[in-house]
Protein backbone atom coordinates (compact mmCIF):
# COMPACT_ATOMS: atom_id res chain seq x y z
CA UNK A 1 0.00 0.00 0.00
CA UNK A 2 1.14 3.53 -1.18
CA UNK A 3 1.00 5.65 2.12
CA UNK A 4 2.62 9.16 2.93
CA UNK A 5 2.19 11.39 5.88
CA UNK A 6 3.33 15.16 5.42
CA UNK A 7 4.61 17.56 8.52
CA UNK A 8 5.46 20.72 8.30
CA UNK A 9 4.40 24.43 8.59
CA UNK A 10 4.12 27.32 5.81
CA UNK A 11 6.58 29.28 7.81
CA UNK A 12 8.89 26.86 9.35
CA UNK A 13 12.28 25.37 8.11
CA UNK A 14 10.77 23.05 5.83
CA UNK A 15 8.04 20.18 4.91
CA UNK A 16 8.85 16.79 4.84
CA UNK A 17 6.81 13.49 3.87
CA UNK A 18 7.83 9.74 4.67
CA UNK A 19 5.67 7.49 1.83
CA UNK A 20 5.88 3.59 2.71
CA UNK A 21 4.66 1.18 0.55
CA UNK A 22 7.54 1.66 -2.66
CA UNK A 23 8.60 -1.42 -3.74
CA UNK A 24 12.64 -1.81 -4.46
CA UNK A 25 14.03 -1.28 -8.00
CA UNK A 26 12.04 1.98 -8.65
CA UNK A 27 13.77 4.50 -10.83
CA UNK A 28 13.43 8.10 -8.98
CA UNK A 29 15.29 11.29 -9.47
CA UNK A 30 15.20 14.56 -7.83
CA UNK A 31 14.91 16.60 -10.85
CA UNK A 32 11.49 14.78 -12.48
CA UNK A 33 10.29 15.33 -8.97
CA UNK A 34 11.62 19.05 -9.06
CA UNK A 35 9.83 19.74 -12.76
CA UNK A 36 6.52 19.14 -10.73
CA UNK A 37 7.34 21.20 -8.43
CA UNK A 38 8.21 24.20 -10.29
CA UNK A 39 4.99 23.90 -12.73
CA UNK A 40 3.11 24.09 -8.98
CA UNK A 41 5.11 27.54 -8.52
CA UNK A 42 3.56 28.68 -11.76
CA UNK A 43 0.47 30.14 -13.19
CA UNK A 44 -0.67 33.50 -13.54
CA UNK A 45 -2.17 35.14 -10.94
CA UNK A 46 0.52 33.40 -7.92
CA UNK A 47 1.44 36.65 -5.15
CA UNK A 48 4.64 37.39 -3.43
CA UNK A 49 5.65 34.48 -1.56
CA UNK A 50 6.41 32.15 -4.97
CA UNK A 51 9.04 35.44 -5.69
CA UNK A 52 10.50 34.19 -2.26
CA UNK A 53 10.83 30.51 -2.72
CA UNK A 54 12.42 28.29 -5.74
CA UNK A 55 10.92 25.00 -4.45
CA UNK A 56 13.02 21.54 -4.51
CA UNK A 57 12.71 18.19 -2.98
CA UNK A 58 15.48 16.31 -1.33
CA UNK A 59 15.37 12.27 -1.24
CA UNK A 60 16.61 11.42 2.28
CA UNK A 61 16.12 7.73 2.74
CA UNK A 62 14.96 5.20 1.09
CA UNK A 63 16.82 5.76 -2.60
CA UNK A 64 20.32 4.72 -3.63
CA UNK A 65 22.20 5.21 -6.71
CA UNK A 66 18.92 6.46 -8.14
CA UNK A 67 16.33 3.44 -7.38
CA UNK A 68 14.21 2.45 -4.64
CA UNK A 69 15.63 -0.04 -1.79
CA UNK A 70 12.07 -0.54 -0.64
CA UNK A 71 12.74 1.04 2.37
CA UNK A 72 10.36 4.01 3.49
CA UNK A 73 11.11 7.37 1.38
CA UNK A 74 11.67 10.69 3.21
CA UNK A 75 11.31 14.06 1.13
CA UNK A 76 11.82 17.43 1.92
CA UNK A 77 10.94 20.55 0.34
CA UNK A 78 12.76 23.65 2.52
CA UNK A 79 10.87 27.03 2.98
CA UNK A 80 13.74 29.80 1.99
CA UNK A 81 11.32 32.25 3.62
CA UNK A 82 12.56 30.73 6.88
CA UNK A 83 15.31 32.79 7.31
CA UNK A 84 12.39 35.92 7.87
CA UNK A 85 10.78 33.56 10.72
CA UNK A 86 13.08 31.74 12.68
CA UNK A 87 12.50 33.81 15.91
CA UNK A 88 8.39 33.18 15.13
CA UNK A 89 8.36 29.91 14.03
CA UNK A 90 10.89 28.88 16.84
CA UNK A 91 10.54 25.64 18.56
CA UNK A 92 11.71 27.31 21.66
CA UNK A 93 10.45 28.33 24.71
CA UNK A 94 13.13 31.46 24.78
CA UNK A 95 11.94 32.84 21.73
CA UNK A 96 7.98 32.76 22.99
CA UNK A 97 6.98 36.67 22.49
CA UNK A 98 3.06 37.02 22.97
CA UNK A 99 3.31 40.64 21.71
CA UNK A 100 3.01 38.76 18.03
CA UNK A 101 0.20 36.68 18.27
CA UNK A 102 -2.07 36.70 15.36
CA UNK A 103 -6.01 37.17 17.37
CA UNK A 104 -8.16 38.39 14.14
CA UNK A 105 -9.37 35.17 12.46
CA UNK A 106 -9.85 35.32 8.45
CA UNK A 107 -13.02 34.14 7.21
CA UNK A 108 -13.16 31.46 4.77
CA UNK A 109 -10.12 30.02 6.36
CA UNK A 110 -9.57 27.25 9.52
CA UNK A 111 -8.11 30.21 11.84
CA UNK A 112 -11.45 30.06 14.12
CA UNK A 113 -12.52 26.74 14.02
CA UNK A 114 -9.13 25.68 14.49
CA UNK A 115 -8.67 27.70 16.92
CA UNK A 116 -11.40 27.01 18.93
CA UNK A 117 -10.75 22.95 18.53
CA UNK A 118 -7.28 23.06 19.86
CA UNK A 119 -7.76 26.02 22.36
CA UNK A 120 -5.23 28.11 20.97
CA UNK A 121 -5.18 32.76 21.10
CA UNK A 122 -2.71 33.27 19.05
CA UNK A 123 -4.36 32.17 15.06
CA UNK A 124 -0.74 31.39 13.92
CA UNK A 125 -0.61 28.03 15.37
CA UNK A 126 -3.25 27.64 12.99
CA UNK A 127 -2.78 29.12 9.92
CA UNK A 128 0.81 27.74 9.76
CA UNK A 129 -0.46 23.90 9.26
CA UNK A 130 -3.64 24.61 7.33
CA UNK A 131 -1.39 26.86 4.97
CA UNK A 132 -2.06 25.56 1.14
CA UNK A 133 2.00 25.54 1.88
CA UNK A 134 1.87 22.14 2.54
CA UNK A 135 1.06 21.08 -1.30
CA UNK A 136 4.35 21.99 -2.23
CA UNK A 137 5.42 18.52 -0.66
CA UNK A 138 2.21 16.56 -1.76
CA UNK A 139 3.06 17.49 -4.84
CA UNK A 140 6.89 15.63 -4.71
CA UNK A 141 4.86 13.03 -3.28
CA UNK A 142 2.83 13.05 -6.66
CA UNK A 143 5.96 12.92 -8.66
CA UNK A 144 7.10 9.86 -7.02
CA UNK A 145 3.54 8.14 -7.43
CA UNK A 146 3.65 9.12 -11.38
CA UNK A 147 7.20 7.48 -11.64
CA UNK A 148 5.70 4.40 -10.39
CA UNK A 149 2.28 4.61 -12.90
CA UNK A 150 4.97 5.23 -15.42
CA UNK A 151 6.88 2.53 -14.97
CA UNK A 152 3.26 0.50 -16.09
CA UNK A 153 2.92 2.65 -18.71
CA UNK A 154 0.03 4.75 -16.62
CA UNK A 155 0.24 8.40 -17.41
CA UNK A 156 -1.79 11.14 -15.03
CA UNK A 157 -2.55 14.97 -16.71
CA UNK A 158 -3.76 17.61 -14.98
CA UNK A 159 -5.42 20.78 -16.17
CA UNK A 160 -7.63 23.92 -15.83
CA UNK A 161 -10.93 23.55 -17.39
CA UNK A 162 -12.88 26.40 -15.15
CA UNK A 163 -11.50 29.67 -14.02
CA UNK A 164 -13.68 32.86 -12.73
CA UNK A 165 -16.78 31.34 -14.48
CA UNK A 166 -14.96 31.63 -17.69
CA UNK A 167 -15.26 27.27 -19.38
CA UNK A 168 -12.04 25.65 -21.83
CA UNK A 169 -13.23 24.17 -24.57
CA UNK A 170 -11.25 20.87 -24.75
CA UNK A 171 -9.82 20.41 -28.52
CA UNK A 172 -10.48 16.96 -30.34
CA UNK A 173 -6.29 16.04 -29.51
CA UNK A 174 -4.48 13.18 -28.42
CA UNK A 175 -2.96 13.32 -24.50
CA UNK A 176 0.20 14.12 -25.76
CA UNK A 177 -0.56 17.39 -27.72
CA UNK A 178 -2.69 18.20 -25.26
CA UNK A 179 0.26 18.07 -22.64
CA UNK A 180 2.56 20.57 -24.52
CA UNK A 181 -0.60 23.25 -24.70
CA UNK A 182 -1.44 22.91 -21.11
CA UNK A 183 2.39 23.29 -20.54
CA UNK A 184 2.95 26.36 -22.74
CA UNK A 185 -0.16 27.68 -20.96
CA UNK A 186 0.13 30.85 -18.57
CA UNK A 187 -2.74 29.09 -16.67
CA UNK A 188 -2.75 25.61 -17.25
CA UNK A 189 -5.48 25.27 -19.70
CA UNK A 190 -5.49 23.56 -23.65
CA UNK A 191 -8.45 26.60 -25.10
CA UNK A 192 -6.09 29.71 -25.89
CA UNK A 193 -9.68 31.90 -26.07
CA UNK A 194 -10.27 30.96 -22.78
CA UNK A 195 -7.21 31.61 -21.78
CA UNK A 196 -6.98 35.18 -22.64
CA UNK A 197 -10.08 35.37 -20.79
CA UNK A 198 -9.01 34.04 -17.77
CA UNK A 199 -5.85 35.90 -17.38
CA UNK A 200 -8.10 38.95 -18.04
CA UNK A 201 -10.09 37.96 -15.02
CA UNK A 202 -6.99 37.51 -12.86
CA UNK A 203 -5.98 41.31 -13.92
CA UNK A 204 -9.28 42.70 -13.19
CA UNK A 205 -9.27 40.75 -9.85
CA UNK A 206 -6.37 42.06 -8.85
CA UNK A 207 -6.89 45.37 -9.32
CA UNK A 208 -10.36 44.47 -7.69
CA UNK A 209 -8.50 43.64 -4.45
CA UNK A 210 -10.83 40.10 -5.33
CA UNK A 211 -10.14 36.54 -5.83
CA UNK A 212 -10.78 33.85 -7.95
CA UNK A 213 -11.72 30.03 -7.83
CA UNK A 214 -12.28 27.68 -10.80
CA UNK A 215 -12.12 23.65 -11.66
CA UNK A 216 -9.29 21.44 -11.99
CA UNK A 217 -9.54 18.47 -13.66
CA UNK A 218 -6.97 15.08 -13.84
CA UNK A 219 -7.15 12.58 -16.46
CA UNK A 220 -5.42 8.69 -16.25
CA UNK A 221 -4.64 6.91 -18.60
CA UNK A 222 -3.68 3.60 -19.57
CA UNK A 223 -5.57 2.28 -16.68
CA UNK A 224 -5.93 -1.38 -16.46
CA UNK A 225 -9.77 -2.98 -15.78
CA UNK A 226 -9.69 -3.60 -12.31
CA UNK A 227 -8.39 -1.10 -9.73
CA UNK A 228 -10.68 -0.49 -6.75
CA UNK A 229 -13.48 -2.60 -5.35
CA UNK A 230 -16.82 -2.38 -5.21
CA UNK A 231 -17.32 -4.88 -2.17
CA UNK A 232 -16.47 -2.28 0.39
CA UNK A 233 -17.11 1.43 0.56
CA UNK A 234 -13.81 2.22 1.58
CA UNK A 235 -12.29 0.14 -1.65
CA UNK A 236 -13.98 1.52 -4.25
CA UNK A 237 -11.40 3.60 -6.28
CA UNK A 238 -13.94 6.73 -7.31
CA UNK A 239 -14.92 7.36 -3.21
CA UNK A 240 -10.53 7.42 -2.56
CA UNK A 241 -10.17 9.94 -5.64
CA UNK A 242 -12.82 12.04 -4.60
CA UNK A 243 -11.57 12.13 -0.80
CA UNK A 244 -8.13 12.83 -1.98
CA UNK A 245 -9.19 15.67 -4.22
CA UNK A 246 -11.49 17.00 -1.89
CA UNK A 247 -8.20 16.71 0.83
CA UNK A 248 -6.89 20.05 -1.22
CA UNK A 249 -7.00 23.39 0.62
CA UNK A 250 -9.86 25.17 -0.89
CA UNK A 251 -11.33 22.56 -2.44
CA UNK A 252 -15.27 22.24 -1.98
CA UNK A 253 -16.78 19.90 -4.54
CA UNK A 254 -15.69 16.63 -7.17
CA UNK A 255 -17.09 15.01 -9.58
CA UNK A 256 -16.04 11.91 -11.61
CA UNK A 257 -16.91 11.68 -15.53
CA UNK A 258 -20.18 13.44 -16.10
CA UNK A 259 -20.21 13.66 -12.30
CA UNK A 260 -23.12 16.73 -11.61
CA UNK A 261 -24.25 16.72 -15.26
CA UNK A 262 -25.27 13.28 -15.56
CA UNK A 263 -28.00 14.19 -12.46
CA UNK A 264 -29.47 16.22 -15.07
CA UNK A 265 -29.37 13.85 -17.91
CA UNK A 266 -32.14 10.92 -18.85
CA UNK A 267 -30.09 7.40 -18.07
CA UNK A 268 -30.28 6.89 -21.89
CA UNK A 269 -27.72 9.44 -22.78
CA UNK A 270 -25.69 8.68 -18.97
CA UNK A 271 -24.66 4.88 -19.49
CA UNK A 272 -21.56 4.19 -21.83
CA UNK A 273 -22.72 1.10 -23.99
CA UNK A 274 -20.55 -1.91 -24.21
CA UNK A 275 -19.14 -3.11 -27.61
CA UNK A 276 -16.93 -5.79 -28.52
CA UNK A 277 -14.28 -6.15 -30.80
CA UNK A 278 -11.92 -9.03 -30.65
CA UNK A 279 -9.38 -7.03 -33.18
CA UNK A 280 -8.79 -4.63 -30.37
CA UNK A 281 -6.58 -7.09 -28.50
CA UNK A 282 -4.09 -7.90 -31.98
CA UNK A 283 -3.81 -4.25 -31.83
CA UNK A 284 -2.37 -4.20 -28.24
CA UNK A 285 -5.34 -2.84 -26.75
CA UNK A 286 -5.90 -5.02 -22.84
CA UNK A 287 -9.37 -6.38 -23.73
CA UNK A 288 -12.25 -6.58 -26.66
CA UNK A 289 -14.35 -5.39 -24.37
CA UNK A 290 -14.79 -1.34 -24.95
CA UNK A 291 -17.13 1.74 -24.67
CA UNK A 292 -17.98 4.52 -27.24
CA UNK A 293 -18.52 6.89 -24.76
CA UNK A 294 -17.02 7.98 -21.13
CA UNK A 295 -19.78 9.36 -18.81
CA UNK A 296 -18.57 7.34 -16.00
CA UNK A 297 -15.05 8.84 -16.24
CA UNK A 298 -13.49 5.56 -16.51
CA UNK A 299 -14.76 3.87 -13.29
CA UNK A 300 -18.43 1.50 -12.76
CA UNK A 301 -19.10 0.46 -9.38
CA UNK A 302 -16.19 1.67 -7.90
CA UNK A 303 -13.86 -0.25 -10.21
CA UNK A 304 -11.74 1.25 -13.23
CA UNK A 305 -12.87 -0.10 -16.56
CA UNK A 306 -10.41 0.39 -19.04
CA UNK A 307 -11.57 3.60 -19.69
CA UNK A 308 -9.54 7.11 -18.88
CA UNK A 309 -10.29 7.69 -15.39
CA UNK A 310 -11.70 11.50 -15.33
CA UNK A 311 -11.67 13.68 -12.16
CA UNK A 312 -12.73 17.34 -11.48
CA UNK A 313 -13.04 19.03 -8.57
CA UNK A 314 -14.00 22.96 -7.22
CA UNK A 315 -11.74 25.10 -5.62
CA UNK A 316 -13.47 28.16 -4.17
CA UNK A 317 -11.87 31.17 -4.34
CA UNK A 318 -8.74 32.17 -2.15
CA UNK A 319 -10.09 33.72 1.30
CA UNK A 320 -7.39 35.58 1.99
CA UNK A 321 -8.62 39.15 0.38
CA UNK A 322 -7.09 42.66 0.03
CA UNK A 323 -10.57 43.64 0.19
CA UNK A 324 -11.86 43.69 3.81
CA UNK A 325 -14.12 40.88 4.98
CA UNK A 326 -15.98 41.40 8.34
CA UNK A 327 -14.72 39.16 10.88
CA UNK A 328 -14.33 39.16 14.61
CA UNK A 329 -10.74 39.19 16.91
CA UNK A 330 -10.90 36.00 18.76
CA UNK A 331 -9.57 38.07 21.95
CA UNK A 332 -11.28 41.19 22.58
CA UNK A 333 -14.45 39.77 20.46
CA UNK A 334 -14.27 43.08 18.76
CA UNK A 335 -14.94 43.43 14.73
CA UNK A 336 -12.87 44.27 12.50
CA UNK A 337 -12.59 44.22 8.83
CA UNK A 338 -10.01 41.47 7.57
CA UNK A 339 -6.95 42.57 4.89
CA UNK A 340 -3.56 41.16 3.77
CA UNK A 341 -0.45 42.39 2.80
CA UNK A 342 0.73 39.43 0.60
CA UNK A 343 -1.68 36.49 -1.11
CA UNK A 344 -2.23 34.25 -4.35
CA UNK A 345 -4.97 36.43 -6.49
CA UNK A 346 -5.72 32.63 -8.31
CA UNK A 347 -3.93 29.55 -7.23
CA UNK A 348 -6.00 27.37 -9.57
CA UNK A 349 -3.65 26.13 -12.08
CA UNK A 350 -1.01 25.31 -9.12
CA UNK A 351 -3.80 23.41 -7.73
CA UNK A 352 -4.41 21.57 -11.17
CA UNK A 353 -0.57 20.61 -10.38
CA UNK A 354 -1.79 19.32 -6.42
CA UNK A 355 -5.01 17.51 -8.13
CA UNK A 356 -2.74 15.52 -10.48
CA UNK A 357 -0.25 14.34 -7.33
CA UNK A 358 -2.97 12.94 -5.50
CA UNK A 359 -4.88 11.32 -7.89
CA UNK A 360 -1.68 9.79 -9.03
CA UNK A 361 -1.77 8.83 -5.64
CA UNK A 362 -4.67 7.15 -5.18
CA UNK A 363 -4.43 5.25 -8.54
CA UNK A 364 -0.93 3.95 -7.59
CA UNK A 365 -2.10 2.52 -4.19
CA UNK A 366 -4.60 1.13 -6.25
CA UNK A 367 -2.43 -0.55 -8.10
CA UNK A 368 -0.32 -1.35 -5.76
CA UNK A 369 -3.40 -2.92 -3.80
CA UNK A 370 -4.03 -5.27 -6.89
CA UNK A 371 -0.70 -6.08 -8.03
CA UNK A 372 1.44 -6.45 -4.67
CA UNK A 373 5.06 -7.36 -5.41
CA UNK A 374 8.03 -6.35 -2.66
CA UNK A 375 10.15 -5.55 -6.20
CA UNK A 376 9.27 -3.31 -9.80
CA UNK A 377 10.38 -6.87 -11.38
CA UNK A 378 7.87 -8.54 -8.83
CA UNK A 379 4.98 -6.28 -9.68
CA UNK A 380 5.90 -6.46 -13.38
CA UNK A 381 5.94 -10.19 -13.47
CA UNK A 382 2.08 -9.98 -11.59
CA UNK A 383 0.84 -6.96 -13.78
CA UNK A 384 1.81 -8.86 -17.00
CA UNK A 385 -0.03 -12.29 -15.82
CA UNK A 386 -2.96 -10.27 -15.50
CA UNK A 387 -2.67 -8.25 -18.51
CA UNK A 388 -2.47 -12.04 -20.61
CA UNK A 389 -5.51 -13.25 -18.50
CA UNK A 390 -7.53 -10.33 -19.28
CA UNK A 391 -6.93 -10.22 -22.94
CA UNK A 392 -8.43 -14.36 -23.22
CA UNK A 393 -10.93 -12.78 -20.97
C1 LIG B 1 -1.11 30.58 1.71
C2 LIG B 1 -0.70 31.90 1.81
C3 LIG B 1 0.44 32.44 1.03
C4 LIG B 1 0.65 31.58 -0.20
C5 LIG B 1 0.82 30.15 0.31
C6 LIG B 1 -0.48 29.63 0.80
O1 LIG B 1 1.64 32.38 1.76
P1 LIG B 1 2.20 33.60 2.60
O2 LIG B 1 1.21 33.78 3.72
O3 LIG B 1 3.57 33.18 3.07
O4 LIG B 1 2.24 34.78 1.66
O5 LIG B 1 1.74 32.00 -0.95
O6 LIG B 1 1.25 29.31 -0.71
C7 LIG B 1 2.53 28.90 -0.71
C8 LIG B 1 3.47 29.40 0.10
C9 LIG B 1 2.78 27.87 -1.67
O7 LIG B 1 3.92 27.38 -1.74
O8 LIG B 1 1.83 27.52 -2.40
C10 LIG B 1 -2.23 30.07 2.53
O9 LIG B 1 -2.63 30.77 3.49
O10 LIG B 1 -2.75 29.00 2.25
Amino acid sequence: MFRYLTAGESHGPQLTAIIEGLPSGLRLSETAINLDLARRQGGYGRGGRMQIETDRARLLSGVRWGETLGSPVTLVVENSDWVNWEKRMSPFEEHRDESSGVTRARPGHADLPGAQKYNQHDVRNILERSSARETAVRVAVGAVAKSYLGRFGIGVTGCVVELGGVTAERPDLGIKELQQIIADSQVYTFDSDAEEKMIALIDQAKAAGDSLGGVVEVRVTGVPVGLGSHVQWDRRLDARLAGAVMSIQAFKGVEVGAGFAAARTPGSRVHDEIFFDPQRVSRGEQSGFYRKTNCAGGLEGGISNGEEIVVRGAMKPIPTLYTPLKSVDIVTKEPFEATVERSDVCAVPAASVVAEAVVAIEVANAFMDKFGGDSIAETARNYSSYLEYLREF
